[in-house]
C-alpha cells in the first residue's frame, strides 16, 4: 500500500500491469502458516481480501465469479446432493450452493483456517453460510483431501488462488484425476481457469489436462473488475461422456427467485459464457 492506493503487482503472473484500489482503511494485517493476509476496506469496492499480494474477493463484484463457478457446475449435474468446495475459504461459494434444494451436504477444504477466520469478521455476506446445517468444514490441503475420498461428491468446484504458492498443484494433472475419482458417475467439476489475455498457456494446458481425464471438459468466463485484465474463467468438466456442460441441463428457479437471489448467473448467461472471441476460440477450441 503506497500514498492510500493498494497495487496488486506481480511480476510472473501480470507483470507490466497491476490493478489498484483505493484504501479507506486497513482492518487486518497477518502472515499466516501459508500466505500473508490482508484485509482492507477500499472507497468504492467495499471490504477486499487478499492473498499473498493477490486480491481473492471483493465485496462488490464477488457475486460474478462465485455465481458463475458455482451454478456452472450445479445446473450442469441432474441432482446434486453433495457438493464440495476445494479453496474457497471465504464461504461465497458455499452460499451459492446452498442456493440449490437439492443440496443435501456442502463440504468445504481449505487449507488456511485464518482465511476462514477473517472471512467470518470482516466478509460477512459470504461467510454466513457457515453456520448452515449442512456445510462441513474441514481444514487442510485439497490434493491431500481428495486423495482420501472416491465416488462421493456429485459436484466439486476448486475455488483456489493462482498457481504460485499453496494453490500449485491444484492446476496439475495429478489433481484432475483425483477430482474424477473422488466423483460420482455422472459428476461435474469446474476449477478457477486463469484469465484469457494474460495466461493463454496456462489455460491451453489445463484444458488439455482436463481432456485426458474427462470425456468432457469446456472453459467458460465471467467478467469480474478486480481480476487480473476485468474477467476470470473456468474449466467445466463432467464424467458423463453425453453431457453437454454448455447449457444448463436443469434449472429450477422462478423468474422471481432469480431476481432476489441472483445478481449475475441466469439460463442465458450460462450458454453465453462458453462463447469465446475469435482469437481465444482458435486458440483453445479449434486444435
Ligand atoms: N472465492 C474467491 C477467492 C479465492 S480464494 C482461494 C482459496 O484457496 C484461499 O482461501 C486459499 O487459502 C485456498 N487454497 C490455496 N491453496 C489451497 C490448497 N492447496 N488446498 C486448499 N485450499 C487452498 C480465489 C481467488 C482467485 C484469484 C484470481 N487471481
Amino acid at each position: 500500500i503506497k500514498d492510500g492506493w493498494f497495487a496488486e503487482i506481480s511480476e510472473t503472473m501480470w507483470p507490466g500491469q497491476a490493478m489498484s484500489l483505493q484504501v479507506e482503511k486497513v482492518l487486518h494485517v497477518e502472515q499466516s502458516k501459508y500466505q500473508d493476509v490482508l484485509v482492507f476496506k477500499s472507497s468504492t469496492y467495499g471490504n477486499v481480501l487478499v492473498l499473498d499480494g493477490c486480491i481473492q474477493v471483493t465485496e462488490r463484484d464477488e457475486f460474478s465469479y462465485q455465481e458463475m463457478i458455482t451454478h456452472l457446475a450445479l445446473n450442469s449435474h441432474p441432482n446434486p446432493k453433495k457438493a464440495l468446495v476445494i479453496g474457497g475459504g471465504d464461504g461465497g461459494v458455499l452460499r451459492e450452493i446452498l442456493k440449490h434444494e437439492s443440496i443435501e451436504e456442502a463440504w468445504l477444504c481449505d487449507i488456511d483456517e485464518t482465511v476462514i477466520e477473517v472471512s467470518k469478521k470482516y466478509l460477512p455476506e459470504m461467510s454466513k453460510s457457515y453456520n448452515d446445517p449442512r456445510t462441513k468444514v474441514h481444514i487442510g490441503d485439497g490434493f491431500k483431501f481428495l486423495a482420501e475420498y472416491k465416488n462421493q461428491f456429485d459436484v466439486i468446484i476448486t475455488d483456489s488462488s493462482d498457481p504460485e504458492g499453496p494453490a500449485e498443484s491444484l492446476f496439475q494433472k495429478p489433481y484432475f484425476e483425483l477430482l474424477r475419482d473422488a466423483l460420482t458417475e455422472k459428476g461435474v467439476i469446474t476449477t478457477q481457469a486463469e484469465n484469457m489475455w494474460i495466461h493463454m498457456d496456462i489455460i491451453s494446458k489445463l484444458k488439455k489436462d482436463c481432456q485426458d481425464v474427462f470425456p468432457v471438459a469446456e472453459y467458460a468466463y465471467t467478467m469480474i473488475p478486480t481480476y487480473p485484465s476485468g474477467s476470470i474463467g473456468f474449466m467445466v468438466c463432467s464424467k458423463d461422456k453425453n453431457a453437454d456442460v454448455t447449457k444448463p441441463i436443469r434449472f429450477d428457479w422462478s423468474d422471481e427467485f432469480v431476481s432476489k437471489n441472483l445478481k449475475y448467473y441466469n439460463k442465458r448467461i450460462h450458454e453465453a459464457s462458453f462463447i469465446l472471441p475469435t482469437w481465444a476460440d482458435e486458440k483453445l477450441n479449434k486444435n
